[in-house]
């Protein structure tokens, strides 16, 4: 009997959302429907632990306002307004006005848009891009999360995976840089609490003294994007102390005597000015980098969401390489663990079915530039497992571009999103645990299998089946389009290239549901250095040949202001504006559950005493953010967790009662220094109270 069909059980799934953590998860069913979401203890890293937002779960899966059958646009774009129709009719509309788009502008005119909102293989590199593959539409590059830092990492290493937890657990240093793991990566907490019980030490570096380094032993706060240059700063001290691993750099770096030369000039006292750290906690810094082993370095996210970003994380790389804590169990680096589980994408996505090789791609970080300038234009838009209108740069733009009467736009979701509300069909989407697919963690080693546990909610259909039905309704008659989820999950860990993946099969999911990868001493990275050199790349040649400073370096932001506040040649307005993530939501999802909502309270910004009070502004007041992007409207915390000038929102809402709840309304669509990262963090404001 599958699992669908059992009325009352615990049952085995995989949290689907875009977190390192992967968690097995058990779904707790009673007459037919889930009544609670535990962890699942036998899972060999997450161990039965899960956030409070999963634990919430079921409000999110039977949330009265999940959207049940394809809608169709009744009311002006973007007011919200939407007619029930059949599956049917929904497939045979959006064909049609397929048709008829590439029969006059050639498939191009069509743009995917889409990302993690569920990270099932199949659901989003999958039957989509058959679909979309076969099409010939516009392609869209995913610069959004990770792209700049993960190009950096490559820069240095080649291959892009790092360190992994069970290593990491031996470290005596751990140096989170730019991340927080408390919110959002959990499951590294208890590691690192462990080690401190055998006096391991936890270091944070950010610019706002969030939940995790309201732990830390040693939280240091700096200007954002001088990451960098706190770095070199460290290579400075580690070269002029004697604390560098001269057989390692001999052995495996190229380029550690131009490094040499090149890091003199970042004296401890010029990398404060620049950085806002005292010059003397940067040489303690970097002396307990250099004499402490082994020495983990977790690079968050956050920092590389600005213009030197690719850069920064490159530079922050090359650290393990200077004191030889790549080839130190626990030591390293960790960007992200994604490449060790790499499948096979040629046989999921299919890119052989596309007529158009060369089509035009664009950056998902300027759908407004896109949608608005783009020659030839785009006159369809087809949105899955993403939130633009909320989560995009420069939202302003977006939300124009939205509005064009003559873009056709489609939006596969569970909810009517803020992005929904322009289409003009929305279709609805199941829940993971209506669904088979395979997901792979970019943090621990253990690849998991989802399959159905409930049926489907009302007529939704999974992103699988519902692009199954469009190539039907196209006329796409390849074989691609029917081969089933298992047969796909086949395929897809079938890999030549990858010897990370053997042993993990179908059948060994069924029967085990966590199969690790095949990591072994063997075959860590040091022996997967793919740069063009086979080194770590202390001095590249490649970055050279794309105009970039082939040494590690400090490039100033185009946007944002240093420590002594020497101003990007974009700075027009006086504070910089951070706006990560938050510690109930994930990204826009469960934005809309009002359990989750309540806990955060609504957005806020958090302002320092200094800058609050040049502004009159009161803890708990009203406040306006902008610039000449956007306005932002949210209530003043006045707190000293920031070092004076920068402000901080935490959590992607939706537009809220006012319309004006978007923190993207103000930050900007320019991409970063590599891989067309997104640039959310390097943005200025100013702020002041409302009501005058
Ligand atoms: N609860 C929760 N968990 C999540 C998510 C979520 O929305 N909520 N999102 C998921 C996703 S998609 C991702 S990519 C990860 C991201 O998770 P993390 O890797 O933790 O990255 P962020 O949360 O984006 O940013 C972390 C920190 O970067 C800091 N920061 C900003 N600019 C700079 C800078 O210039 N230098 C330094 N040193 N710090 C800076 C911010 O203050 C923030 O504290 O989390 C995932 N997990
Ligand atoms: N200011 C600022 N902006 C940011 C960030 C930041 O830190 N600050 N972080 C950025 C980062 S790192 C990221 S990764 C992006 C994330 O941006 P998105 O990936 O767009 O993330 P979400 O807002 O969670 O939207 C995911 C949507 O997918 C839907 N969904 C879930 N499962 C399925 C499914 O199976 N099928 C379909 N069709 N839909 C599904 C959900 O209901 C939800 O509406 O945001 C970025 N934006
Ligand atoms: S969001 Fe992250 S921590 Fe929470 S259950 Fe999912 S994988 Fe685990
Ligand atoms: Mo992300």
């Amino acid at each position: 009997m599958s699992l669908i069909d059992q009325e009352n059980g615990i049952f085995p799934a995989v949290c689907p959302l875009d977190c390192p953590d992967t968690c097995g998860l058990l779904l707790h069913k009673e007459h037919g429907r889930i009544v609670k979401v535990t962890g699942n203890p036998e899972h060999p890293v997450t161990r039965g632990a899960i956030c409070n937002k999963v634990r919430n779960m079921t409000e999110r899966v039977y949330h009265p306002e999940r959207v049940l059958y394809p809608l169709k646009r009744i009311g002006a774009k973007g007011e919200g307004k939407f007619e029930r129709i059949s599956w049917d009719e929904a497939a045979a509309e959006i064909a049609a006005r397929y048709k008829q788009l590439i029969a006059e502008h050639g498939p191009e005119t069509i743009l995917p848009y889409s990302f993690y909102g569920n990270m099932g293989i199949l659901s989003v590199d999958g039957m989509d891009r058959r679909f979309f593959n076969r099409m010939g539409s516009t392609k869209l590059q995913q610069g959004i999360c990770n792209a700049a830092g993960n190009a950096g990492f490559k820069y240095t290493m080649g291959f892009g995976g790092g360190t992994i937890p069970e290593d990491a657990a031996e470290a005596e240093l751990f140096i989170v840089w730019g991340g927080n793991i408390v919110s959002t990566n959990m499951h590294m907490i208890p590691i690192i609490e462990q080690a401190r019980k055998r006096g391991a030490k936890l270091v944070v570096i950010d610019v706002h003294r969030n939940r995790t380094a309201e732990r830390a032993d040693w939280f240091i706060p700096l200007y954002p994007g001088t990451d960098g240059a706190l770095a070199v700063g460290m290579m400075h001290v580690l070269f002029d102390r004697g604390l560098v691993n001269e057989a390692f750099l001999a052995r495996y770096t190229v380029g550690h005597e131009e490094l040499r030369e090149h890091v003199r000039e970042y004296t401890p006292e010029l990398v404060s000015t620049i950085t806002g750290v005292p010059a003397e906690d940067i040489v303690k810094l970097a002396m307990m980098y250099g004499k402490t082993s082994p020495a983990y370095i977790h690079i968050g996210n956050g920092l590389q969401h600005h213009d030197n970003g690719g850069m920064t994380v490159r530079t922050i790389t090359c650290l393990p390489a200077l004191t030889g804590q790549w080839l130190v169990k626990g030591g390293g680096a960790f960007k992200s663990n994604g490449p060790y589980a790499k499948v096979n994408s040629e046989a999921l996505e299919r890119p052989d079915l596309r007529p158009n090789p060369e089509a035009r791609s664009v950056s998902m970080n300027q759908l407004g530039d896109v949608l608005l300038q783009l020659d030839p234009p785009i006159h369809a838009l087809f949105v899955y497992c993403a939130n633009p209108a909320v989560v995009a740069p420069e939202t302003g733009r977006v939300e124009q571009g939205l509005l064009r009467e003559d873009l056709f736009t489609v939006v596969h979701d569970l909810f009517i999103t803020d992005t929904a509300k322009y289409a003009d069909i929305i279709l609805p989407a199941t829940s993971t645990f209506e669904n088979t697919d395979l997901y792979t963690s970019y943090w621990h080693t253990y690849v998991q299998l989802q399959e159905p546990v409930i049926p489907a909610i009302g007529e939704s259909k999974s992103n699988v089946e519902t692009f199954k039905l469009l190539a039907k309704a196209m006329g796409f008659e390849d074989e691609a389009f029917q081969e089933t989820e298992p047969e796909m999950i086949q395929a897809a860990l079938q890999v030549e290239n990858n010897p990370y993946l053997t042993g993990v099969t179908y059948e060994a999911l069924k029967d085990r549901r966590f199969v690790q990868l095949n990591i072994d001493e063997r075959l860590h990275y040091l022996d997967r250095l793919t740069t063009p050199s086979g080194r770590i790349e202390l001095y590249s040649a490649t970055l050279a040949e794309a105009g970039l400073p082939p040494l590690p370096t400090y490039v100033p932001l185009h946007e944002g202001y240093d420590g002594q506040r020497r101003p990007g040649k974009e700075s027009t307005y006086p504070l910089m504006f951070i706006s990560p993530p938050n510690h109930s939501f994930l990204n826009s999802t469960f934005a809309n559950v009002p359990k989750l909502m309540r806990l955060e309270k609504g957005p806020a910004l958090q302002i320092h005493p200094e800058d609050a009070r040049h502004r009159g502004i009161n803890d708990g007041d009203e406040v306006t953010v902008w610039n000449d992007r956007g306005s932002f409207i949210v209530k003043a915390l006045v707190v000293d967790k920031m070092l004076p000038g920068i402000v901080v929102s935490q959590g992607l809402w939706w537009e809220g009662d006012n319309g004006r709840q978007r923190a993207n309304a103000l930050t900007p669509s320019r991409l970063a220094d590599m891989g067309g990262g997104a640039t959310f963090f390097s943005t200025v404001v100013d702020v002041k109270r409302n009501g005058r």
